[in-house]
């Protein structure tokens, strides 16, 4: 083994110290109190600290944590195979070395039998910020050499838009990079026209982290200049306070309608610039046809998009008016193609930018995402950063991520992705590390149907969340306060030297550790860890990261141990980065778009010759199944919106402050119309059960009129918590993955359509509410192998530190003194390190 030679000493240091790391909410310290307990403290260089921080002691050492190597009672009793008893049955603790043992077997018997097609290692999800303990990319490198495994593509955040954006401009990944930064548009936008509105509850998060968190300031700066901002969203609040805002409450789903009557004006008023579509776009013809009804009849004017939209058709007319007047932005928030037919609004608005003429000026355009992520809109240009190389993947099988229920359901069908036809391999073996798929996706009804199909399933967790519950053979992971890493995210200031801030809790360990001794067992342990313990990896990975920084003059990182003592580095500024849509204004010969036209195309007869009936050639209007409109709605009257949450990270630090304490009656908080609420003889903090024909869930009832008539609001990310007995489930905690639809945005991306779903709101009625019980460890056994007993300190007397862990409200630099003699004191790592 190759140690590292800079690596921080092992926790036990003084109390009062403060350990550097970051998280996707951004970095921090964590300060050790005299009581054992942690507070987390802000980033001093961090403007605006994320509210998720007070999240974190409270899920730190929470009696939720799993603390022992754990299998399903029925798969140690019958061995592998399809079972109804995945999320009921309970555990049996196990040594880690007995473990492993049976892990190894398992998939060394899936693989002989069924091939390594038939081990599902997609694994998405978010996991812990770290670039060498990122559960996924371990989990991807042990599988890969373990001589493949099935696969997925794409994420939930985006899954639409990166499929969909290459056919119109060539690219996703430039458009959502070199989108216009807040300076910018600080600087030359007079009207945001944004649908889905730039929702500030998101903005702390950037996968990896941000050590300055810029929005909120930029936010400000953007009120201050004065620019105007149309909200369109069925929410008030997806735009904050104190902006110049004219809140055009729509009705979900129908933003494309809005969007095409905006075009419709344009054209139908000649204020649309002709010149910038016939120099920079492909298939107006077509696109102008639809929008004048020519083939089906109907007119996409302003009166046609109000009876669907609910905005009246003045306003529609007015709005594309002063839009073609002044320095416009139309932008689309990442929701709004979560939806069935999510392509539709992200097409549409890209046409109606392209009639405004503006793409490419300074502060105009297009642009996707501004609020939907922490770093959407920001100044830096993307660093790259150390990280664990994977190797290839010998299996060429995939799915696109929000596909898994079908996989595992429907072995061999057919599928169409991407302008491809593909079909679903038989899944024997289901390997999660990092993820969790019983709070990402939806019908969560039929998930536990689909994961009670394969042989096996393996889940690496830190936390008893319910796809830990829902596995055969749980691994305890640690957390990264519990380990060395380096962290940082895409557009961040400095790379931080992740210390380990407190032991890891029970006998949990590393994704890194758990892999290697599954690669040890299965007989390449050597080629998996090449010989190096974390620490090696952390210097050997940021040793080859510096040097190919300073080889293309990126910058001179200091030497290992300086970064590691130090505790960060503060980033060099970058050479600027190529902005797709400017470069092809100024020339559009020399500079075109990788589209088979080399230009914008309003129309894709690529998309067309597809002849998908969810995705035609151009921007349309297409009614999804669950609308306020569709037939459904006489049965189920209100549309829920099931949206990012504010309080923790999908749903992660659920069981932290922030998140509990936002919780109403013990559960998830709904939001509803104050009209609808008394409709139902609904009051302020009632307990309501919201359910439709793929499930229920119980929440406490919010009334606001920041929600339009006819709209609730259940924030994503409640622990899954089906009360026993219930079929189609119902969670006794607010999840509103029960009442979802697993269904792709169209067959041409079959994105996630998670943020919406037709719903009905009662009091509870039912007698004494089912108790939330996710709160607590799952159930434990004894062993029932003959001569087997339970382990003999079994988890449910969960220990904690005896007072609660804290969140302290200002950076650490204003918390006193060094202490001398404190390594982290004498050399605070907010310093930047000198090479
Ligand atoms: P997280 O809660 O972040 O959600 O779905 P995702 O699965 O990413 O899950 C990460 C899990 O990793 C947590 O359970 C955490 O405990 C675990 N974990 C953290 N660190 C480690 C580690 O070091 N090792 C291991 N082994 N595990 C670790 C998010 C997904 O949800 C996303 S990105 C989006 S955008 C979607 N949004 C919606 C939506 O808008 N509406 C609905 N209805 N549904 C959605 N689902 C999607």
């Amino acid at each position: 083994m190759t140690a590292g030679t800079g690596s921080a000493p092992s926790v036990g240091r003084r109390a009062g110290a403060v350990t550097p790391t970051t998280s996707h909410w951004g970095a921090f310290g964590v300060r050790r109190n005299a009581d054992g307990t942690v507070t987390a403290v802000p980033h001093p260089a961090d403007p605006s600290p994320s509210p998720l921080l007070r999240g974190v002691p409270g899920s730190l050492r929470h009696a939720t944590r799993i603390r022992r190597p754990a299998a399903r009672r029925g798969w140690l009793e019958h061995g592998p195979g399809p079972t109804s008893g995945r999320g009921d049955e309970p555990f049996v603790e196990l040594g880690w070395d007995e473990a492993l043992g049976l892990a190894a077997a398992e998939l060394a018997r899936v693989r002989d039998e069924f091939g390594n097609t038939a081990v599902f290692g997609g694994s998405y999800g978010w996991a812990s910020a770290g670039r060498f303990h990122h559960a996924q990319s371990q989990l991807h490198r042990f599988l890969a050499q373990f001589g493949g495994y099935t696969g997925s593509r794409n994420s939930y955040s985006l899954g639409t838009s990166l499929v969909l954006l290459p056919y119109l401009v060539g690219d996703a990944e430039s458009v959502l990079r070199s989108s216009s930064t807040w300076p910018t548009i600080t600087g030359h936008t007079e009207l945001i026209i944004a649908f889905g509105g730039i929702p500030a509850k998101n903005v702390h998060v950037t996968p990896g982290g941000v050590t300055r968190h810029g929005t909120p300031g930029h936010l400000s700066a953007l009120a201050a200049a004065g620019a105007r901002v149309a909200l369109v969203s069925p929410l008030r609040d997806d735009l904050p306070d104190g902006l110049d805002a004219d809140w055009y409450p729509i009705r979900p789903a129908t933003d494309t309608a809005l969007m095409l009557a905006l075009a419709h004006t344009l054209v139908d008023e000649g204020l649309y610039d002709r010149e910038f579509v016939d120099r920079y776009c492909a298939g107006a013809d077509t696109f102008l046809r639809y929008l004048r009804g020519a083939d089906d009849g109907t007119v996409k004017d302003a009166r046609w998009a109000a009876a669907l939209t609910g905005i009246p058709a003045d306003r529609i007319r007015d709005l594309a008016r002063s839009a073609a007047r002044q320095r416009t932005l139309v932008t689309v928030t990442w929701s709004l193609q979560r939806i069935q037919h999510g392509e539709q609004p992200v097409w549409a608005a890209l046409a109606l930018a392209a009639l405004l003429g503006q793409i490419g000026l300074p502060g105009g355009g297009f642009g996707h995402g501004y609020g939907s992520m922490g770093d959407v809109g920001d100044t830096g240009p993307q660093v790259r950063l150390p990280y664990l190389p994977q190797g290839p993947n010998p299996v060429a099988e995939f799915i696109p991520c929000a596909r898994i229920a079908d996989l595992l359901l429907r072995p061999g069908e057919e599928y169409d992705y991407d302008g491809t036809r593909r079909r679903y391999p038989d899944i024997r073996l289901v390997h999660w590390a990092g993820g969790n798929p019983f709070h990402h996706h939806q019908d969560l009804g039929r998930l536990r149907r689909a994961f009670g199909r394969p042989d096996t399933v393996l889940v690496h967790e830190t936390h008893w969340t319910a796809t830990a519950r829902h596995a055969d053979l749980v691994f305890p992971a640690t957390t990264s306060l519990e380990r060395e890493d380096i962290g940082g995210g895409r557009r961040d200031t400095h790379l931080i030297a992740m210390h380990r801030a407190v032991e890891p809790v029970g006998e949990a360990r590393d994704d890194h550790a758990i892999l290697a001794g599954l690669a040890e067992r299965l007989g390449f342990g050597e080629r998996f860890t090449e010989g190096r313990d974390p620490a090696g990896w952390l210097e050997h990975l940021y040793t080859r990261w510096a040097e190919e920084l300073a080889a293309t003059g990126g910058g001179e990182p200091p030497a290992f141990a300086d970064f590691w003592s130090a505790g960060e580095w503060e980033l060099p500024p970058q050479p600027a980065e190529r902005t797709l849509f400017a470069d092809f204004r100024a020339d559009p010969l020399g500079a075109p778009l990788a589209t088979p036209s080399g230009r914008i195309e309003l129309t894709s007869a690529t998309v067309a010759a597809l002849g998908l009936p969810d995705c035609p050639g151009h921007p349309a209007w297409l009614e999804p199944d669950e609308w306020p409109g569709a037939p459904a709605a006489d049965r189920l009257p209100l549309l829920l919106i099931a949206n990012q949450p504010a309080n923790r990270l999908h749903s992660q630090l659920d069981t932290g402050a922030a998140s509990l304490d936002a919780k109403v009656a013990g559960r998830e908080a709904l939001r509803i119309h104050p009209a609808d609420a008394a409709a139902r003889s609904v009051h302020d903090g009632d307990l309501v059960r919201i359910f439709n024909d793929r499930g229920a869930c119980l929440a406490g009832a919010v009334l606001t009129d920041r929600v339009r008539p006819g709209v609730v609001r259940l924030p994503t990310g409640a622990w899954f918590d089906p009360v026993p007995g219930h079929e189609p489930p119902l969670c006794a905690h607010g999840n509103p993955n029960v009442l979802t639809a697993d269904i792709p945005s169209s067959r041409l991306s079959q994105g996630c359509t998670g943020q919406h779903a037709l719903v009905e709101v009662e009091l509870w009625a039912g007698g004494p509410p089912p108790e939330v019980t996710v709160r607590r460890p799952p159930a434990f056994a004894d062993d029932p192998r003959a001569g087997r007993t339970a382990h003999a300190t079994p988890s449910t007397a969960a220990a904690g530190p005896a007072t609660a862990d804290t969140y302290a409200p200002g950076p650490y630099g204003r918390l006193g003194p060094p202490e001398p003699g404190d390594p982290h004191f004498e050399r605070p790592h907010h310093r930047k390190a000198t090479p």
